[in-house]
């Protein structure tokens, strides 16, 4: 298969931190691949000077953020017979990642696998929720973090675009994570639930596994505690994703120490010398807590962060056993009880 081109997507000026240190990796990782860097911003940054390959386009496009994937990967497929590869802003590379992506030929979609914590995993509910028939049950949760589609798949991205249209969805957007159905969350929603469908289910999904082909590094246990006991001592996985909202190059005070302690920041360290120096406080670690931890653990980049993640696990199940019993209680009491409402469409 071609060599895919790469489109890298920003349009926060507080986070061309994380698209230098993605180039800079690019570079040295995968120095033959051809990038579109799209910065609808008047910033002046010298963006050749990380990466020889990059092309630097700064139209606006009519949606924003994670809204502008289908948009700008239709664009460059109608452009060119050949794969493209969406990479977030928050990711990294720290080894080369062609091989992975040739296990799956051109007709696969290729896409990340979510941490494994996160709430309602898989494309059913999605589906459902869409009012799309299911076509198949994508256990896993989906995250479009990486993409790498073909012409094959014009359809589904076009479906996709819609989806992303969708005043529902858009309302559902303008509201507090915590308020947004899983549907609605963001746009890899919209999109597990295209792939579930019976429209799309034909389409071979590849995905990155967490934890060993890509961390993510999302609260305290996206990269979880077996994955970090499986690389503890060894190369972490070739894709770091600096996953949510806050990210470890946001310097805050005080800063959480998972984020101070974040893989991605040991990932960063080669390419430091890309920021200017008022842009490289967070690589280094400033609190007691992370030193100690940093220390205990030898320095090594997936056990730092080992006894915060194994604390968030913990207290993560002790909230699903308490909400299982609750919702069982909940469930008994409806039962003896007259059916007085319709329930909810999902
Ligand atoms: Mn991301």
């Amino acid at each position: 298969m071609s060599h895919p081109l790469v489109i890298i997507y920003e349009d926060r000026l507080s986070d061309l931190v994380g698209v230098k240190l993605l180039l800079a990796s690019l570079a040295r990782f995968e120095p033959s691949w051809r990038i579109r860097l799209i910065v609808p911003t008047d910033v002046q940054t010298e963006f050749h000077s990380f990466n020889a390959n990059v092309a630097v386009d700064r139209r606006k496009r009519h949606s924003t953020g994670w809204n502008v994937k289908p948009a700008v990967l239709i664009e460059a497929l109608s452009e060119n017979d050949h794969p493209v590869l969406w990479l977030d802003s928050d990711l990294l590379l720290s080894a080369p990642i062609h091989g992975l992506l040739e296990k799956f030929d051109s007709a696969h979609l290729v896409a990340a696998e979510e941490p494994l914590g996160v709430r309602n995993p898989g494309s059913q509910l999605r589906t459902l929720a869409w009012d799309l028939g299911s076509g198949r049950h994508i256990e896993r949760g989906l995250n479009s973090c990486v993409l790498r589609v073909s012409r094959a798949h014009l359809p589904l991205l076009v479906a996709w675009a819609a989806l992303l249209a969708d005043p529902v969805y858009l309302q559902a957007q303008g509201r507090p994570w915590n308020e947004r159905p899983p549907w609605l969350m963001g746009d890899q929603d919209p999109l597990a639930a295209l792939l579930g469908s019976n429209l799309f289910a034909s389409i071979p999904l590849g995905l990155l596994s967490q934890g060993n082909d890509i961390a993510q590094c999302f609260n305290e246990d996206g990269f979880s505690v077996a994955a970090r006991l499986a690389h503890a001592f060894r190369p972490l996985p070739p894709i770091i994703h600096a996953q949510g909202a806050v990210k470890p190059w946001h310097v805050r005070s005080p800063r959480s120490v998972h984020l101070e302690l974040s893989p991605y920041r040991w990932a960063a360290q080669p390419f430091a010398s890309v920021l200017p120096p008022a842009d490289r406080d967070w690589l280094n670690l400033s609190s007691p807590v992370a030193k100690l931890l940093n220390t205990f653990a030898l320095g090594d980049a997936a056990l730092a962060g080992l006894a915060p993640a194994l604390w968030r696990t913990l207290v993560r199940n002790a909230g699903r056993a308490v909400r299982l019993v609750s919702n069982t209680g909940a469930q008994h009491s409806v039962a003896s009880s007259p059916r007085t409402t319709e329930g909810s469409r999902l």
